[in-house]
């Protein structure tokens, strides 16, 4: 904060805002503090289970490696994958089939598994939005609200490419632009920085769990998309984007419209 002789203006702004709202601010806590005086600004919207449901996609191609390395597992092992990164999915497979391999011999499997992946998602088609997902985009770019995608994906700029999304985002981070996978924050920071957003005016949609703990680490408010029982810990849980809303977005979560 700048200072001139004699004034501090840090100071000035803290008595501004203790005289109009009462409250005491504290810098240093994002979200428990600024939601008394914020609105939304921004949404960032998780791939995979929000926006499309390629979990199925992904669930047919690591089968089918494990199948070829001599064993099984089920849809139900499959939720376990959801927002992991493909080289920990691999490693999670691989613990579950009991077999071991070297980092080379990974490499070259998860190679193979995207390759049968690009290839089930090179068919894609818009169709595959899940349902009110581009009403609610396009309700956004109305109200101005910025929007961000945030996916541990590094296929998710081809797939919305091919369900034809593309242009409603101002700021895409996928799994090729971060170092840490979700419960870290890092792939929903980058997104509200790429908008110019403070993370507590900016609200993260995501169907894993931890996606929610990554959004939560951030300081954004969260809204879980789909079953409550996983997705508790976020400020809010909707079952999809039918007939979901902006206004009741902004009146189920504590922000000021
Ligand atoms: P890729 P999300 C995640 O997408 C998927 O949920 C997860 O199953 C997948 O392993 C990960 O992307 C990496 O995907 O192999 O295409 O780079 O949910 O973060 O949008
Ligand atoms: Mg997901």
């Amino acid at each position: 904060m700048a200072e001139l002789p004699g004034i501090d203006f840090k100071a000035v702004i803290i008595l501004a805002v203790v005289f109009c709202t009462g409250d005491i601010p504290n810098f240093a806590a994002p979200w428990e503090t600024l939601q008394h005086f914020t609105m939304i600004k921004g949404c960032i919207f998780d791939l995979d289970g929000v926006i499309v449901d390629t979990a199925r996609y992904h669930f047919q191609a690591w089968r089918r490696l494990a199948n070829e390395l001599g064993f099984d597992f089920t849809e139900a092992e499959n939720e376990k994958l959801k927002g992991v990164s493909r080289v920990e999915s691999l490693k999670l497979i691989l613990n579950w089939g009991g077999v071991e391999k070297s980092p080379e011999e990974q490499a070259e499997l998860a190679a193979r598994k995207n390759d049968w992946y690009v290839e089930l998602i090179s068919n894609m088609t818009p169709d595959e939005i899940l349902p009110g997902v581009k009403e609610f985009l396009e309700e956004l770019k109305s109200r101005n609200v910025k929007i961000a995608l945030g996916s541990a994906s590094k296929n998710a700029p081809a797939i919305l490419d091919r369900v034809g999304l593309t242009d409603y985002f101002d700021a895409i981070i996928d799994g090729t632009k971060t170092t840490r996978s979700k419960p870290d924050p890092q792939v929903f920071l980058l997104g509200a920085e790429a908008l110019g957003l403070h993370p507590a005016e900016t609200v993260v949609f995501e169907d894993a769990e931890k996606g929610i703990e990554a959004a939560l680490n951030g300081g954004f408010l969260a809204v879980g998309v789909g079953d409550p029982a996983t997705l508790g810990s976020a400020h809010l849980v909707i079952p999809g984007f039918q007939n979901f809303t902006f206004d009741k977005l902004t009146e189920a979560l504590p922000v000021k419209p």
